[in-house]
Order: structure tokens, then C-alpha cells, then sequence
């Protein structure tokens, strides 16, 4: 194992360690279930190829960005259901009883938020995108590069190894921002309060993950840990963990987000507070003001555990760790672009 994988194994061990936990239900494959009717899409949605975004978009309208070529969601104004209800963990703990009740404290209470429109990157940014940034401004490239270009073959794949200032770079360069918290989890979930993407059930064949990738699922956190280990002895990380964005459409999210469960964990804007959702469900929608840490979420590849994969589980990094797991999105407010673009 080189140096840089050791390191952000400890990294991720010492992440997950308080919080993983066992899963036996998951160790029999379910039949999967039909996805969620996703009536956040609107049939008439256009793709609107302007120098910015169209000033009265509809839902499900996408804009390219010119800048790096994304595909941005618009996520239109209005109410969604944030967090967890305790049925909702009853329910899972019934199916998952090696989870703890307390480990869902951080996504509750349940609430009601209405946001305004938004625009949402339907992937990570790959590689090439970083690419186009790095030549653009100067930026340092990320360590796994040689030099300044894209490493071959990866062009496709979520940028890693990106420290939170390294993507908050590239969004503003982009015209774009990190996706707050609440807008993060609005277009992986839609309005309804699902649980996953797709729906209610686990599926791991929707997303990237590491019982995807092994073929098994993982009783313990132990058991997680030492198969993780063994594996990234045994194989690449960065061209044989995350795959290239947009893998996996049957995960895609009532908005048509891809890889809001796994691939990598994803940056975003807010400091972490793990009291938010009690200030949130009392109305006060600001962002936490102080914190040290920032806001991860998603899960990646190298998860085990299906609990990491819903769309209100929250986690958080320093700022500037870097590794292997995680990249991120941008995302964009709609009215701060309410100019130019046709009628
Ligand atoms: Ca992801």
C-alpha cells in the first residue's frame, strides 16, 4: 500500500469509526423495488444552451454552463420534506437492527422547507472540468496528476482528492457555489421525504458502493474495515473505486440528479452544526455561523453500510482533507441570474 492510500484509509477509519455500524439485513439481496413516480420532472423541460440561465425557467429545465460544460438542474421554488421522522427509523431499525437510534439524532427533527428555485449540477465534476479550470486560472492540479492535464482514462471520473477550498474555488470560477446543505438534499430527495433516491428500499446495484463493487454486503464495522483494507491493497483506488459520473441512471434522483448516493461524498457550502435541523424546523433557515468542520454528503464507493446512503444522512470533514472519497457538485441560485437568456 503507497504512502497516500495508508494515509487516507487512517483518514476514513477514523471518520467512520464512531458512526459505522452492522447491517445483517443487507446481506441477502432484496428484489429491487420500481422506482418512485418522479413528478418533479416535467415532460416539457427544455435544455437551454445560453451564456447563462434562461431568467424564468420551468422545473426540470437544464442549462449548460458554458464555463465547464455541466448540466445544471433547475430545482423550482417551493416546499420539500427535510430529515427523518422517528417512523421512518423505526422502520429501518426494524431492517437494519444493528444501527442505533441515536445515530439519526443529527437528521432531526422532520420538517417542512420551502426553498426558491435553484439550479443543481446533475453530476460531480469529472476530471476534464477540473481540467478546464486548472488551465484557465492556474489553479494547483490535484497530486494524483501528472502535471496539469487529466490522468488518461479518468477524464469521466468525480474529481478527488479536493480539499473544500480547492472546490469552492472551481464553483466561483464556474459562476457557480457549493450547494448548501438544504439544497443538496432537496434535489436527491425531491419534495416527498423518501428515503433513498430511488425510493424506500436499499438497492446497491443503484448506486456506487463497496458492496456493489465487493459483492457482499457487511455484518460489522469490523468485518467493513479489514475487507476495505484488503482491498486497496489489492487494487488501484483512484481508477478502480469511483467510476465515471452518470454510471448508474437507475439511482438517479426525482430531479434527474446523478450520484447523489455514492461515486464520491460530496462538499458542501455549510459549516457543520449538528443541531440544524432543530433550528430549521423552527423556521430559521440561516446557515450555521460557526464550525469548524464542513458538510459531506452522499456517501462514496467505499461505503458499507446502507444507512450512508439515504438521502438526510450528514456528515462532515475538515475543510482541507483530501482523499480518495470524496469530490463534489455546484450548484446555483436562480435569482441571483435573473438577466439575459431568451423569454
Ligand atoms: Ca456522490
Amino acid at each position: 500500500m503507497n504512502r497516500r492510500v495508508v494515509g487516507w484509509f487512517a483518514i476514513l477509519l477514523s471518520l467512520v469509526a464512531p458512526i459505522a455500524a452492522t447491517s445483517i439485513a443487507a446481506a441477502q439481496e432484496r428484489p429491487s423495488e420500481r422506482a418512485s413516480p418522479a413528478p418533479e420532472v416535467n415532460p416539457n423541460a427544455v435544455v437551454w444552451r445560453t451564456a447563462a440561465p434562461p431568467a424564468r425557467p420551468q422545473a426540470g429545465d437544464v442549462w449548460v454552463n458554458p464555463k465547464d460544460g455541466a448540466e445544471m438542474v433547475y430545482v423550482a421554488p417551493g416546499e420539500f420534506i427535510l430529515g427523518t421522522s422517528d417512523a421512518q427509523i423505526d422502520s429501518w431499525l426494524k431492517e437494519h437492527p444493528g444501527d442505533r437510534r441515536e445515530w439519526f439524532k443529527d437528521e432531526q427533527p422532520q420538517c417542512r422547507v420551502s426553498l426558491l428555485g435553484y439550479w443543481m449540477g446533475r453530476s460531480e465534476v469529472t476530471n476534464a472540468q477540473y481540467e478546464r479550470f486548472v488551465q484557465a486560472t492556474g489553479h494547483d492540479a490535484p497530486g494524483y496528476w501528472k502535471g496539469r492535464k487529466a490522468p488518461d482514462g479518468l477524464g469521466g471520473f468525480p474529481l478527488v482528492y479536493v480539499s473544500w477550498d480547492d472546490a469552492s474555488a472551481y464553483c466561483a470560477w464556474a459562476g457557480d457555489s457549493l450547494p448548501t446543505e438544504l439544497q443538496w438534499e432537496k434535489a436527491a430527495r425531491g419534495t416527498d421525504g423518501r428515503v433513498f433516491r430511488w425510493g424506500s428500499q436499499w438497492d446497491r446495484t443503484r448506486c456506487r458502493n463497496f458492496e456493489l463493487i465487493t459483492g457482499r454486503a457487511y455484518a460489522s464495522l469490523d468485518e467493513w474495515a479489514t475487507a476495505g483494507a484488503n482491498w486497496v491493497r489489492a487494487h488501484d483506488p483512484i481508477r478502480e473505486g469511483p467510476t465515471a459520473v452518470g454510471s448508474y441512471p437507475a439511482g438517479a434522483s426525482p430531479y434527474g440528479c446523478l450520484d447523489m448516493a455514492g461515486n464520491v461524498w460530496e462538499w458542501c457550502a455549510d459549516r457543520w452544526d449538528g443541531d440544524a435541523y432543530n433550528r430549521y424546523a423552527k423556521g430559521d433557515l440561516t446557515p450555521p455561523a460557526k464550525g469548524d468542520y464542513r458538510v459531506i454528503r452522499g456517501g462514496s464507493w467505499y461505503c458499507g453500510n446502507p444507512r450512508l446512503f439515504r438521502c438526510a444522512w450528514r456528515r462532515y470533514y475538515g475543510p482541507d482533507n483530501r482523499n480518495v472519497i470524496d469530490g463534489f457538485r455546484c450548484a446555483r441560485d436562480a435569482l441571483s441570474e435573473a438577466k439575459g437568456g431568451p423569454a
